[in-house]
C-alpha cells in the first residue's frame, strides 16, 4: 500500500494541479482567475488525470482553487466554435466525464463557491459531493443562449428531477448549499473551509472497501438502475456471485466471523 504524499507527475495543464496523500488522489481546478473556468485544456487534463492515475490510487477527490468550485463552461471558447465543432466539443465532455463516472476509482467532489453550468456537470459526474455552506448551484444557459453540453441533461436529472432542472434552467436561480442538500445535490453539508478533510475522510472509507465492490459500485450499479427489472436482478445476482467469490471476500468475512472485523456502529 503506498504512503506517498506528494506532487503526481501526470503532465498536466497550469490550470490543474494534482497531488495523492497515500491512496487518495486530489486533483484541484487551480484557475481561481478565471473562476475555474472551464476551458478545452483544462478538460483534457481532467482526462488526462482520471485516465492515468497510478494503479494503486484507490480513490480520487475533486475541488477548486479561490473563492469557487467552477464557473463552468469557459465563455470566451465558444463564440469561436460552430454547430459541427460545438457537438464534438459536447461530446468531448462527455467523454471525459463518463472517464470520471466510469473510471478506475471513485471519486468526491468537494463544492464551495458557485457550482454552476459546466461546474455542476463536473460535480454530478463524481459519486459523492461535499459542500461547504457557501456553495451555490446555478445553469444560467439559459440566459447564455446556449445549453447543457456536459452530460447534464441525463446526470441532472436522475439527481434531482427534470421539473428541477428546467426550473433551474428557465428562471436562472441558484439553489443555497442548504436547498442544494435537502434535495440531494450533495450528499454532505459542511463549513467552510471543512470541505477537503471531510473529502479526504469519505475518500479514505472508499479506499478501504475492497476493490471489486467498488467496482461493482460505480460500474454495474447505475447500469442495474437503468435497466429493466428482470434484466437488472440478473445483472446483480452475477456481479454478486463474482464479488463472493473473490479471495478479498472470503478473507473479509472470515476477519467478521471471527470478532476481527468491523461492526457497523449507530453514529
Ligand atoms: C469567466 C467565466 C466563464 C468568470 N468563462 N470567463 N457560466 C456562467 O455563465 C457563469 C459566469 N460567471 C459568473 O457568473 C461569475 O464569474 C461568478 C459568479 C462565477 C464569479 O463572480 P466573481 O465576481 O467572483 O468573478 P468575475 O469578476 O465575474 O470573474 C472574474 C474573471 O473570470 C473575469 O475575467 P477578467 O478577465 O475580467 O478578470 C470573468 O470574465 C472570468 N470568468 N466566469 C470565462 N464561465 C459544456 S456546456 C456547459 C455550459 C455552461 O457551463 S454555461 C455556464 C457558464
Amino acid at each position: 500500500m503506498a504512503k506517498t504524499n506528494s506532487r503526481l507527475a501526470l503532465n498536466l495543464p497550469t490550470s490543474l494541479k494534482a497531488e495523492r496523500r497515500g491512496e487518495i488522489a486530489i486533483l484541484t481546478l487551480a484557475r481561481p482567475q478565471k473562476r475555474n473556468a472551464l476551458d478545452d485544456e483544462t478538460i483534457l487534463g481532467v482526462e488526462r488525470f482520471f485516465t492515468t492515475l497510478p494503479a494503486d490510487v484507490r480513490a480520487a477527490v475533486i475541488r477548486g482553487e479561490g473563492e469557487h468550485f467552477s464557473s463552468g463552461l469557459d465563455l470566451g471558447e465558444l463564440t469561436r466554435r460552430d454547430a459541427a465543432e460545438g457537438v464534438q466539443h459536447s461530446r468531448m465532455w462527455h467523454r471525459v466525464f463518463d472517464a470520471i463516472q466510469f473510471g478506475k476509482v471513485p471519486a468526491v467532489a468537494v463544492l464551495h463557491g458557485a457550482v454552476v453550468g459546466g461546474g455542476l456537470e463536473l460535480a454530478a459526474a463524481a459519486h459523492i459531493r461535499v459542500a461547504e455552506r457557501s456553495t451555490y448551484y446555478a445553469l444560467p444557459e439559459g440566459s447564455r443562449g446556449i445549453f447543457l453540453g456536459g452530460g447534464g441533461s441525463v446526470r441532472l436529472p436522475r439527481l434531482i428531477g427534470v421539473s428541477r432542472v428546467m426550473e433551474l434552467m428557465l428562471t436562472g436561480r441558484t439553489y443555497s448549499a442548504q436547498e442544494g442538500q435537502t434535495i440531494g445535490l450533495s450528499h454532505h453539508l459542511v463549513k467552510n473551509g471543512a470541505g477537503l478533510a471531510k473529502g479526504i475522510e469519505l475518500a479514505r472509507q472508499i479506499a478501504s472497501n475492497a476493490p471489486l465492490s467498488n467496482y461493482a459500485i460505480m460500474q454495474a450499479l447505475p447500469r442495474i438502475a437503468e435497466s429493466d427489472p428482470a434484466s437488472g436482478y440478473l445483472a446483480e445476482s452475477l456481479m454478486a456471485a463474482v464479488a463472493q467469490d473473490s479471495a478479498e471476500a472470503k478473507t473479509r468475512l472470515k476477519d467478521f466471523l471471527e470478532k476481527r472485523g468491523k461492526k457497523v456502529l449507530k453514529r
